[in-house]
């Protein structure tokens, strides 16, 4: 007996849990940074993996556009490799237990932590017309998503860094009042990719709302389309494909191209030793675009299947609702609400 609980306990996966807004098509900055690390793990770890449309209200949408752009998200998922078969994939808010759990988690969240957050300052600043209370409270509901699952850890970009911080403080806070109850997860954060930066202002990270569709590569756009943003990508006014501090663009575009080929920064640098940017902004650009070649194939195909994408959405809502609800009767019991 003894011995088979411990055999179970050491086949016992780490948890990897990470979600993603479905604000518009992926940019290469969410591939590399974050999904395409997601597939690899599927098959050491127990993963999950979500829409966050909850979080994308945050900022005003149009709703036709947000039903879209979640499906397309969740299609976009599949095609970057996320397989249903060995990861648990669902939409946010078709688990209510994130919503619930937030709420908690927020009356053991202190104003002056919320409001040293730079993504609020900075999402605040931009929509400066709706500064909501959800922007505001926005950490709150990211700690819930991962503390009701006990994830291990969260593979994400550098800039949900703070996030992190916040899940882990408001963890062993309540952890500290009441006994153990949530896992404390660790961020997981690319060594080299974390911080793709815009190929028009490389001192700014690549994001899927910036107004210059020149500054990011979206996972569906075509061949000829990569190509001519890389060629378009700022740089600087020297000759030489090497990384060194101060030249942005070029550090830039030779991390990307390490991440996509599996080649050191210094196989990069003897590669194009002798020649222009021009060669290396188009070999850049060709791997890029072949790389995700698969991705827009998958995606196309995905997409025409709704029958089959709503079935997979079902079932990972139900999935999730169920190993989400342990830990909320946990929380429930523990602070002092009346079990039905
Ligand atoms: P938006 O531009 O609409 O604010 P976003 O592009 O930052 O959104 P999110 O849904 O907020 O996308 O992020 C999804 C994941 O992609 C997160 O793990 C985030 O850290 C990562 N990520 C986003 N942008 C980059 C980037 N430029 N480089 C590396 N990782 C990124
Ligand atoms: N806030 C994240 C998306 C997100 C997330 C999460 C990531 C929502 N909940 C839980 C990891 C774990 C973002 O904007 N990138």
């Amino acid at each position: 007996m003894e011995g088979t609980e411990q055999a179970e306990k050491k086949e016992k996966k780490k948890v990897i849990l990470s979600g993603i807004q479905p604000t518009g098509v992926f940019t290469l900055g969410n591939y590399i940074g974050a999904v395409k690390n997601w597939g690899k793990m599927q098959d050491e770890y127990d993963c999950a993996y979500f829409i966050a449309d909850l979080h994308s209200l945050t900022i005003r949408q149009d709703p036709a556009a947000l039903r879209k752009q979640s499906l397309d998200a969740f299609a976009l998922l599949l095609a970057c490799g996320i397989d249903p078969e060995k990861s648990l994939v669902f939409i946010q808010s078709h688990v209510p237990a994130h919503s619930e759990l937030s709420w908690v988690l927020s009356c053991y969240t202190q104003f002056g932590e919320l409001s040293r957050m730079t993504q609020f300052k900075d999402k605040s600043a931009r929509h400066a017309d709706n500064v909501n209370a959800g922007l505001f409270t926005y950490p709150a509901l990211m700690a819930a998503d991962i503390l009701l699952y006990q994830a291990d850890m969260v593979p994400v970009g550098h800039d949900q860094k703070q996030h992190l911080e916040f899940t882990r403080d408001v963890a062993t806070r309540f952890n500290n009042l009441y006994g153990s109850t949530f896992k404390i997860p660790e961020a997981y954060i690319p060594k080299a990719g974390a911080r793709v930066m815009s190929l028009q202002e490389p001192t700014k990270k690549m994001s899927k709302s910036d107004e210059n569709p020149n500054a990011f590569i979206t996972i569906l756009d075509e061949p000829n389309v990569i190509i001519n943003k890389f060629k378009r990508a700022v740089t600087d006014s020297e000759k030489e494909v090497c990384f060194r501090e101060g030249k942005d663009g070029i550090n830039n575009l030779m991390t990307i191209y390490s991440v996509i080929t599996g080649r050191t920064l210094e196989q990069i640098e003897q590669e194009f030793e002798g020649k222009g940017y021009g060669d290396f902004k188009l070999a850049v650009g060709e791997a890029v675009s072949e790389e995700l070649r698969e991705v827009r194939e998958n995606f196309k195909r995905l997409s025409a299947d709704k029958a089959y994408l709503e079935q997979v959405y079902q079932a990972g809502a139900q999935k999730a609702a169920a190993i989400s609800a342990r830990t909320l009767a946990k929380v429930k019991k523990k602070v002092g609400l009346l079990v039905k």
